[in-house]
């Protein structure tokens, strides 16, 4: 029997290497233990079969409740936001269409590591208690970019859910002292 799997972009994405995976699997099982009643929703693979997003891979396209990865070439708009040492970012405020791809970049004026992630607020709620618990976790997701001192980094991401979401810095202190922001998300059959 032919056992090599075939990779359609939009449902199975290649499996990644198997030293990716341990350090995923790790955050699966938290995210397993302490979400499990939160809104995940109901995909047909397991959270950390996924390969990481940046580079040259496939793009993970797995519908979440505050839209789903695009390619950066889907991108029609760009938004910079803006990263800083006083813990806030700049807009702190997204006004996006139902259906619109933008390309978040988010530029790191500090000194220290900050990251950007986007979700619904209970989803980044209890994803900043576990970054509280386990500082040095390992996550990648096509919604986050973790942006070094100077640097930038980025997001394209296709809001296809109408809804009021965050986006925030979860590095723990970073986000208890405020460092996020919000996505309203209008749909596109309301004027
Ligand atoms: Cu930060």
């Amino acid at each position: 029997m032919d056992t090599i799997e075939t990779s359609p972009a939009t449902k199975h994405p290649t499996r990644m290497d198997a030293s990716a995976r341990t350090t995923r699997r790790q955050w699966t099982m938290l995210t397993t233990a302490v979400l499990a009643s939160a809104t995940w929703p109901a995909v047909g693979y397991a959270h950390g079969e996924r390969p990481h997003h940046q580079g040259t891979g496939p793009v993970i396209r797995e519908q979440k409740p505050w839209g789903i990865g695009a390619a950066a070439d889907e991108a029609r708009r760009t938004i910079e936001i803006r990263m800083t040492d006083d813990m806030r970012f700049s807009p702190a405020h997204l006004e996006v269409t139902e259906g619109e791809t933008l390309r978040l970049r988010a530029v790191n004026r500090g000194q220290v590591m900050h990251e950007i992630v986007i979700g619904t607020r209970d989803e980044l709620q209890a994803h900043a208690e576990l970054m509280r618990k386990h500082p040095n976790m390992e996550h990648d997701e096509p919604y986050m970019a973790h942006v070094p001192p100077r640097q930038r980094g980025e997001i394209v991401w296709t809001f296809n859910r109408p809804g009021d979401f965050e986006f925030a810095c979860l590095i723990p202190g970073h986000f208890e002292a405020g460092m996020r922001g919000t996505i309203r998300v209008k749909s596109a059959s309301r004027p």
